[in-house]
């Protein structure tokens, strides 16, 4: 594993980088000097970043769609399927009992990561999408009543207000939006005048993926609890990127993905506070989370096994537990700040472009870079830098309230990674220029 042995600061970049994060940055992602991380090392984990596309070397910015796999990953999920495949929590044979062991073993994997008081408080999801619908269906369809509130801000992804928007429709609760600023942050004042005692659950993304604002989660928390509110966090954005401590957030439910945490799809984490879990019903019924079954009743299984039915993502969830063990190993320390690096360079390159406008400029931003580039539409710059073997995402990003309150129908976004360069920023902003003559 590429990893630089702890020492920050001590082992220079390959990029040849000795900068460190300008002392004026706000960002809690900025601490560490950015040349800690062996970012060529580390891209000979991750076989896909040699390819070619396009006949150019492969540029990779879409880093907050889905990120790359290291061979760590890859490995575990291949030895799970050619040598240990067997189904787990049923068999009595050898097979079953290792994928048996292997499975449950990332549970411990996922408490550390999260820093959860319990791994029973862990529950596998398929990602961040059903750890919220799961939420959603089983503590708010039973909890909330007419007139209750949900309030969310009006940064969510999809995935973080359609589950509420069709509780609310089951329950009678309302879903109200908190609304944003010009730079892309919450704006608190609207936030505490919103909550109330009708508050029942507030919903936040910890990192938007649409603006890359890192939201005051600690904070937003403590006011929603003073009103007795619980708070669901999408962490989808920020499990890759910087070391999530749910005890620190003071948070009730956190969700995330292994596909975005360079762990295989399908699979994620859903972290909940065990007295709200066991006071929830299961949202889905059949094998593996029951006690007993009798046409007479059912009786189900403690946690986690109560709300994870039917056979799971087994060799995922192991690739998953890899995956952890790899952020692990190189550090968000050192992750964060050659990231923040990325952000601050991209910004400054990007913005001499004339006719960029950025699309979420907050004091406290991760590696997300949003804009739009005058005369052309995002799709076509997505096309144009296609060409040239870089990978960006255009469009509404499952945020369609942050594009409206921008007033654009879509922006061109690249989103960076610990293995990503300076020289691929460089390609970016060739890019761009070439896309400005070609639609001149
Ligand atoms: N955002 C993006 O390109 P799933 O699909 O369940 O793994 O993650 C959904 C999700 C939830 N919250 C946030 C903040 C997200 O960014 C995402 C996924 C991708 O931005 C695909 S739309």
């Amino acid at each position: 594993m590429a990893v630089d042995s702890g020492e920050a600061g001590t082992r220079a970049s390959a990029e040849g980088s000795e900068l460190t994060v300008p002392a004026t940055s706000a960002s809690p992602l900025a601490r560490v000097p950015a040349q800690a991380l062996d970012v060529a090392a580390i891209r000979r984990d991750f076989p896909i970043l040699s390819r070619q596309v396009n006949g150019k070397p492969l540029v990779y910015l879409d880093n907050a769609a889905t990120g790359q796999r290291p061979l760590a990953v890859i490995e575990a999920v291949r030895r799970s399927m050619a040598e240990e495949n067997a189904n787990i929590h049923r068999g009595v044979h050898y097979l079953s009992e290792v994928a048996t062991l292997e499975y449950d073993a990332v549970r411990e994997d996922a408490r550390e990561f999260l820093n959860a008081p319990a791994s029973h408080e862990v529950i596998f999801v398929r990602g961040t999408t059903e750890g919220i619908n799961l939420v959603a269906q089983s503590y708010g369809r039973s909890t909330l009543r007419p007139g209750d509130e949900i309030l969310l801000t009006t940064m969510e992804h999809h995935s973080n207000i359609v589950p509420w928007q069709i509780v609310a429709g089951q329950t009678g609760a309302v879903v109200r939006a908190i609304p944003i600023t010009d730079a892309g942050e919450v704006d608190l004042d609207a936030y505490r005048k919103l909550l109330s005692p009708r508050t029942r659950i507030v919903g936040v993304v910890h990192i938007s993926n649409a603006l890359g604002t890192i939201n005051p989660v600690a904070e937003m928390t403590r006011l929603a609890h003073e009103v007795g509110a619980v708070v669901v966090v999408d962490g989808a954005q920020a499990a890759p990127h910087m070391a999530v401590d749910v005890q620190a957030l003071g948070c009730d439910f956190y969700a995330c993905s292994s596909h975005k945490m360079f762990g295989p799809t399908g699979v994620g984490m859903l972290w909940g506070r065990s007295t709200l879990l066991e006071s929830m019903p299961p949202w889905q019924g059949g094998g593996d989370m029951i006690h007993t079954v009798s046409f007479s009743g059912t009786t189900f299984a403690p946690l986690p096994a109560k709300f994870e039915a039917g056979t799971p993502a087994i060799a995922e969830v192991i690739g998953l537990g890899a995956a952890i063990r790899y952020l692990r190993g190189v550090g968000f320390d050192a992750i964060g700040a050659w990231e923040h690096e990325l952000l601050v360079r991209a910004t400054e390159a990007v913005r001499e472009v004339p006719g960029i406008r950025l699309v979420g400029t907050a004091r406290e931003k991760a590696g997300v870079l949003a804009f739009t580039l005058a005369g052309v539409h995002p799709h076509d710059l997505g096309t144009i830098l296609d060409a040239d073997g870089v990978a960006i995402r255009a469009g509404h990003h499952c945020a369609q309230p942050v594009m409206e309150r921008f007033g654009v129908h879509a922006t061109a976004r690249a989103s960076f990674a610990f293995y990503n360069t300076l020289e691929e920023i460089d390609v970016l902003v060739r890019g761009l220029h070439r896309a400005r003559e070609v639609f001149a």
